[in-house]
């Protein structure tokens, strides 16, 4: 199980260490549930220094595909390492969505995040639209084989996916249980396709969209949802740390 706060733009400096401090007050000693936190860029050094030497881990939400160079406003795979993250989110909705991000370029990212050992959390799911007009499997199947077209994966821990149907994202809208895992069981069988049974089935396939400490318990119970990806709920410490519980 993984469970990862993704603060989106939220917290400023001093926010960003109240929280931090919470989270690893409240979470405690997850036992197996593997947790990470991932704040703005620009808080991921002094949130580092919270949560090193705890079982809390550090995530980005967001890089650039290329290593370095004139891309202004843009941080790369081996800077973000090199603060200290194990996880990077690609191809988040919001990324998608207003700021042009395709699946061929979540596909590079993916590709450049492994080379420097990150952890890539690569989120897909369908709109409201899509899922309307039954195309809600075909969108999810094409985000994840052109996501991970020609990713070769070291082991299974080397890669996350996160199923978040638009829809239910910071709208209060969750995906039902049963929605959430027939999602889930599509995207593991084409893991297990690509990837054969071993790994396929080992790898997390995180779910995200409104995920609150009440729904939490029942969503992960799901035999194919190993976790969340948690937005607005993960900015009050006490809601994370139960939803980290109901993982446990
Ligand atoms: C989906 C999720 C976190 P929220 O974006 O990635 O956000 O839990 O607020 O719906």
């Amino acid at each position: 199980m993984l469970v990862a706060g993704n603060w989106k733009m939220h917290t400023n400096r001093e926010e960003a260490i109240q929280l931090a401090q919470a989270v690893v007050a409240e979470v405690g000693d997850p036992g197996p549930v593997q947790v990470a936190v991932c704040p703005p860029f620009v808080n991921l050094e002094v949130v580092r220094q919270i949560v090193e030497h705890t079982p809390i881990h550090l995530g980005a939400q967001h890089m650039h595909e290329e290593v370095a160079g004139a891309y202004t406003g843009e941080v790369s795979a081996p800077m973000l390492k090199a603060v200290g993250c194990r996880y990077v989110i690609l191809g988040h909705s919001e990324r998608r969505q207003y700021f042009g991000e395709t699946d061929a370029a979540v596909n590079r990212k993916i590709k450049r995040a492994l080379q420097y050992g990150l952890i890539p959390i690569v989120c897909v799911g369908e709109t409201l639209e899509e899922r309307q007009a039954g195309k809600a499997a075909t969108v999810v199947e094409r985000q994840v084989s052109a996501a991970l077209d020609g990713v070769a994966l070291p082991s299974a821990e080397a890669l996350v996916i996160a199923y978040e149907p638009v829809w239910a994202i910071g709208t209060g809208h969750t995906a039902t249980p049963a929605q959430a895992q027939e999602m889930h069981a599509l995207i593991r069988h084409l893991l297990v396709k690509q990837y054969g049974e071993e790994v396929g089935r080992a790898l997390h396939i995180l779910y995200g969209g409104s995920v609150k400490p009440s729904n939490a318990a029942d969503l992960f119970a799901q035999p194919d949802v190993d976790g969340g990806l948690i937005g607005g709920a993960s900015l009050k410490a006490a809601d994370f740390a139960a939803i980290v519980q109901a993982a446990c």
